[in-house]
C-alpha cells in the first residue's frame, strides 16, 4: 500500500516494515491498472517524473542514471564483446538507453511482461523510453522466463531489470530461473541482476548469491546509491562463465565516459568493495 497525506507519497511495504520513504508530489499523471499491475506515474516537486507500479518505486528521473548505468555497464564492461544481450524486465527502456551507448552491440532482445508499462514510459517519459528508438532493439511482449526457457547459446550478456521479489516476480530470484540464464548466455557470458538491498533484504541478497555461485563459476555483488530507494542504496547480483567481473576488460571511450554520470572503471572496482556487514553476509 500507500499513503498521500498533504502531498506526500509514502512507500509502505511489508518488504520494509516500519519505515517509509516519502517524496512531495505535484500531480498525478497517470493512474491504471493494466492485466498485470496497477500502474501510477507522477510529477513531483523535485525528482522529476516517478513510476509506481503496484505501490512500489520504479524510478524517479532525478537518479535513475544510477541504477540503469550500473545494472547495463557492469556486466558490458566485463565482456571483451558483448554482441547480443538479452534484458528481461526493463520496460521503461532506461537500460536500453544504456545499452544502446555500446557500439560492439548487434542485437538486443527486450522481454518485457506488462505492455502498459512500454506504452506509459514511451508516452510520458522519453528521457528513459528513448532506449526504445535503438534499430538494435527488438521488443518481445511475455514472460521472461517462458522467453528464456526457449533460448540455449543464444547471447553475451543477460540482464534481469526486475522489480521487487513480491508475487509472480519471485520466480526471477530463484533457481530455475538462474539455471536458464545460464542455459542462454554464451560458453563466456554474463549475467546481472537487480540485487536488492543488503541493508534491507539480507535474506533475499544471501539467498540470490547462493542461487548465482550456484550455477555461475564466478560470481560478485556490487552495490550503489539511489536515494530514492528504501535504504537509499540498490545491489546488483552477477554471474560469469569466464570473464573476471571485479576488473573490467574494456573501459569507456571518452565521449561516452562524457555521457555516464554514474558508471566510471573506478566505481566499477569500487562497488564490489562491501562495507564489513555485507562482506561478512556475503561470506555465510
Ligand atoms: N528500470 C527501472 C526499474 C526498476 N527496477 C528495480 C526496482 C526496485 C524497486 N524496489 C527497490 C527496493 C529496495 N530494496
Amino acid at each position: 500500500m500507500n499513503m498521500i497525506v498533504d502531498g506526500w507519497f509514502s512507500e509502505i511495504s511489508d518488504m520494509w516494515p516500519g519505515r517509509a520513504l516519502s517524496i512531495k508530489i505535484r500531480e498525478k499523471l497517470l493512474d491504471i491498472q493494466s492485466p498485470f499491475q496497477h500502474i501510477v506515474l507522477y510529477e513531483t516537486e523535485n525528482c522529476g517524473k516517478m513510476l509506481v507500479l503496484d505501490d512500489i518505486i520504479q524510478f524517479t528521473e532525478d537518479d535513475e542514471f544510477a541504477y540503469q548505468e550500473m545494472l547495463a555497464h557492469l556486466p558490458m564492461f566485463c565482456h571483451p564483446n558483448p554482441e547480443r544481450v538479452l534484458v528481461i524486465g526493463g520496460g521503461d527502456g532506461g537500460v536500453l538507453r544504456e545499452l544502446s551507448l555500446h557500439e560492439c552491440v548487434k542485437h538486443i532482445d527486450i522481454c518485457e511482461i506488462d505492455q502498459a508499462v512500454v506504452d506509459v514510459c514511451r508516452k510520458y517519459v522519453p528521457s528513459l523510453s528513448c532506449g526504445f528508438d535503438d534499430p538494435r532493439v527488438n521488443v518481445h511482449i511475455g514472460d521472461g522466463i517462458e522467453f528464456i526457457g526457449r533460448c540455449t547459446d543464444c547471447y553475451d550478456v543477460i540482464i534481469v531489470d526486475s522489480s521487487d521479489p513480491v508475487g509472480p516476480g519471485i520466480k526471477l530470484f530463484e533457481d530455475p530461473f538462474y539455471r536458464a540464464m545460464r542455459k542462454a548466455i554464451h560458453s563466456d557470458g554474463i549475467i546481472a541482476t537487480q540485487g536488492e538491498s543488503f541493508f534491507m533484504h539480507s535474506d533475499v541478497v544471501c539467498d540470490l548469491m547462493r542461487i548465482a555461485r550456484n550455477n555461475f563459476p564466478i560470481t560478485a555483488y556490487s552495490y550503489m546509491m539511489v536515494p530514492t530507494y528504501p535504504g537509499g542504496t540498490l545491489g546488483v547480483c552477477l554471474g560469469s562463465m569466464r570473464y573476471s567481473l571485479s576488473e573490467p576488460c574494456r573501459k569507456p571511450t571518452a565521449a561516452m565516459q562524457a555521457k555516464l554520470r554514474y558508471y566510471t572503471s573506478d566505481i566499477h572496482r569500487a562497488s564490489m568493495v562491501l562495507p564489513a556487514f555485507g562482506a561478512r553476509l556475503l561470506e555465510a
